[in-house]
């Protein structure tokens, strides 16, 4: 494979030819797939950066300035990614966050080989306030017979995914996927409305700097939970304590700390006994680039690309990031470790 630098100037398009390149019997569908994702996260972050102008924040249901059915951005970047991809050929089925059932491929278009899942604009609460806000995406291939994806075909442990990434809408556009070859950044240029590779082969440090955790939930927490948050601060165990960091916006606390190192946690506890975040389109694709990258993915008891889902919209707990702090969560929360 070609070796770039964040120097090189590299389209995303180029390079995932050059990946396409080391699989001789690649038929180029997955690169489609790709290539389609990039181009609706360069049509959503066009939304985004004039959300505030263009009056299309708030929630759905409002009339705006015009007298138009107001949209809430995230159903309009929902829109955006099924129109982007649901004529290309490649996929046999989509799931999103916005909808509560698999969305079909249009009668009249070809059915693919793969599936997409995905939610199109995570965190858009945080909008209004301009927060980062990410979309976050997984592509497995059908198991099933028959010319249409199923719930089945959804439902696979992460473990079986082909591609997943993330696109960040922070003070620059990134995006960020792996195919399993590592897990690769590429930076918009708005003035070439290109995706262009700034940072090759990821690697999460070992060792985190930053937790990400919304303590308002402590009195929910488990002991082993409130334990495991003492070792982070540094109250037990002797560890150097870990400076937080919650943005309250998934894809943001994900994306800083698999730059810098850290840990983003979001515990099960007595109000969300399955935790909040959602397996198939949140935690399994940003678990499948972070161990890519060198960091762990874990419910606290197991790894996330090993878990079997069973419903489309299911909930996980997720302590993901550096090594040494999803480890350490799975020891105390595996009662390894006790309170001092
Ligand atoms: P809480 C945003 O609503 C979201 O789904 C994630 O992006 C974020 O990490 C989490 O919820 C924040 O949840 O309970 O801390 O507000």
């Amino acid at each position: 494979m070609v070796r770039h630098t964040a120097t090189s100037v590299v389209t995303i398009e180029r390079f995932i030819i050059e990946q396409e390149r080391q699989f001789p019997e690649a038929t180029g569908e997955l690169s489609g797939i790709l290539y389609d994702i990039a181009l609706a996260a360069k049509m959503i972050a066009n939304k985004v950066r004039s959300a505030g102008l263009a009056d299309i924040l708030g929630a759905q249901g409002t009339d705006n300035v015009q007298g138009e059915a107001q949209q809430k951005l995230d159903v309009l970047s929902n829109e955006i990614i099924v129109k982007a991809m649901d004529h290309g050929g490649r996929l046999c089925a989509m799931a999103s966050e916005e909808e509560p059932d698999i969305i079909p491929i249009p009668e009249g278009f070809r059915c693919g080989k793969y599936v997409l899942l995905f939610d199109p604009l995570d965190g858009s609460s945080n909008i209004d306030v301009n927060v980062p806000v990410g979309t976050i995406f997984s592509v497995m291939r059908k198991i099933t017979n028959g010319r249409h994806g199923t719930l089945e075909d959804m439902l696979q442990p992460g473990r079986r995914q082909v591609a997943a990434g993330y696109v960040i809408y922070g003070s620059s556009t990134m995006l960020v996927y792996t195919t399993g070859q590592g897990a690769h950044g590429f930076t918009l240029d708005p003035s070439i409305g290109e995706f262009l590779l700034s940072h090759p082969d990821i690697k999460i440090p070992n060792t985190g700097k930053f937790l990400s955790v919304n303590d308002s939930y402590e009195q929910h927490w488990s002991d082993e939970v409130k334990t495991l948050m003492r070792h982070y601060r540094g109250l037990e165990g002797g560890s150097k304590p870990l400076s937080v960091r919650y943005v309250g916006s998934l894809v943001a606390d994900f994306h800083r700390n698999l730059l810098a190192g850290g840990v983003f946690a979001y515990p099960a506890h007595a109000k969300s006994p399955k935790g909040k975040l959602r397996l198939l389109y949140e935690a399994n694709p940003l678990a499948f680039i972070v161990e890519q990258a060198g960091g762990c993915a874990s419910t606290g008891h197991c790894r996330i690309l090993d878990v079997q889902p069973e419903e489309l919209h299911e909930r996980t707990p997720l302590y993901i990031g550096s090594k040494h702090e999803v480890e350490l969560a799975n020891d105390i929360l595996a009662g390894n470790v006790v309170a001092a």
